[in-house]
């Protein structure tokens, strides 16, 4: 059994969709960062960084105690690695792999999301940091355009690097992209779109999540942390 401590944010969705895709079982144990949830003692002993996700599996494969994690990259590998699914065996298919899922984790991820803030919750609009990440964001997804011109996923088949991506790119409209301006990603992302794992882990998020806005108290929550937050 793994329990998943989760929010239903593009880096939760990662674990739902490979959780889903791989029929392991699991338990959600939502943390809701919009009102601090992330600060709680229990949560914080496994993600000391307090942000979602992080897993418990509680039969890792070494027969020893219960296995935490936190990071959903090293979260999405540690199950691929458990399953022996989603990530190739051998060494070149592997590291073409785990190359784009950090490609994802340092840029694709952080820079969306600065996005999402400057474009969306920043209470001053500033148009250099909106063009900045706009621009970036865009930059990005030309680059994994470009990629999926010759292939059908983002390395060889279906893999924790298009789990890890997938997420980030269901925001699109927010980012101020045009997904038809990018015709390979377009089709790329139709097809993750409607694999039946991936729609079951976002019927997950719908159900959990009623009221998946962010408002002023969860903007103090979420963008009011400092090196204070961490010491208290
Ligand atoms: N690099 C981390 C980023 C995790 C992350 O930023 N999680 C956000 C939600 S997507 C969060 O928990 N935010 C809570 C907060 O900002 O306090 C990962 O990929 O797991």
């Amino acid at each position: 059994m793994i329990d998943l401590h989760y929010w239903t944010t593009p880096n939760g969705h990662k674990i739902t969709i490979f959780l889903e895709e791989a029929g392991l079982a699991y338990r959600i144990h939502p943390v809701n960062i919009a009102t601090g949830d992330q600060f709680k003692p229990d949560f914080l002993a496994i993600a000391p960084n307090n942000r979602i996700p992080a897993i418990v599996d509680h039969d890792p494969a070494d027969g020893g105690g219960p296995l935490s994690l936190f990071e959903s990259g090293a979260i999405l590998i540690y199950l691929a690695e458990k399953t022996g699914t989603f990530l190739p065996a051998d060494l070149r298919g592997r590291h073409e792999t785990l190359q784009w899922l950090m490609w994802q984790m340092g840029g694709l991820g952080p820079m969306a999301g600065q996005n999402h803030h400057f474009s969306i919750y920043a209470p001053e609009k500033l148009p250099y940091a909106i063009d900045r990440y706009v621009k970036e964001t865009g930059r990005l997804y030309a680059v994994l355009d470009k990629r999926l011109a010759d292939r059908p996923f983002i390395a060889g088949d279906y893999s924790i690097a298009d789990m890890a991506s997938y997420p980030w790119i269901v925001p699109y409209e927010r980012q101020s992209q045009d997904l038809e301006t990018f015709p390979n990603l377009k089709r790329w992302f139709e097809t993750v779109r409607d694999r039946p794992a991936v729609v079951r882990a976002y019927q997950r998020a719908k159900d959990i999540n009623t009221e998946p806005t962010v408002n002023d108290a969860a903007k103090s929550v979420l963008f009011g942390q400092s090196a204070d937050t961490v010491r208290r």
